[in-house]
């Protein structure tokens, strides 16, 4: 399998409920190497441009509203097949429909407010990370 890079971001509700650390430690045990990872606060402009190809969606301005709420932790990940993978460990969207043992199962509350993003192909992995981070970074 291929070495892939994904782009993991611990939304602000993973802040606030101070579970980071737990979610960090769940990420590393799973094999995922961190090669960048940083706390930032999004903007209306940079929240925003992240989730543009959400812009016609219903639910944008809400899921703007969160994701500048608080502050969040961009992580970029690197493993075999890591964007698979990653989507495995957190779950689906809704924590009402993820897996037993996922990230978002045990630590979401609802489909808007669910904990961690994780990019949905190893294209927009590459386009994500270099959203947050500069390759010299990660090196
Ligand atoms: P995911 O790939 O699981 O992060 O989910 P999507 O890319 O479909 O959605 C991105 C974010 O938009 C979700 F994390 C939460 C938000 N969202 C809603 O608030 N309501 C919806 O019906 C779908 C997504």
């Amino acid at each position: 399998m291929a070495m892939e890079r994904t782009l993991a971001i611990l939304k602000p509700d993973c802040v606030k409920k101070n579970v980071c650390g737990e979610v960090i430690a769940r990420i590393e045990k799973a094999g995922f190497k961190i090669l960048g990872m940083k706390m930032i606060r999004l903007t209306k402009e940079t929240g925003g441009g992240f989730y543009a190809v959400h812009r016609e969606r219903p639910f944008f301005a809400e899921l703007v509203n969160f994701m500048t709420s608080g502050k969040c932790v961009p992580i970029a990940l690197e493993k075999e097949n890591a964007v698979a993978d990653f989507r495995a460990l957190i779950g689906a969207t809704d924590p009402k429909d993820a897996a037993v043992g996922t990230i978002r199962k045990d630590f979401a509350s609802s489909k808007g407010e669910n904990i961690i993003h994780g990019s949905d192909s190893a294209e927009n992995g590459r386009i994500e990370i270099a959203f947050f981070f500069p390759e010299h970074d990660l090196l």
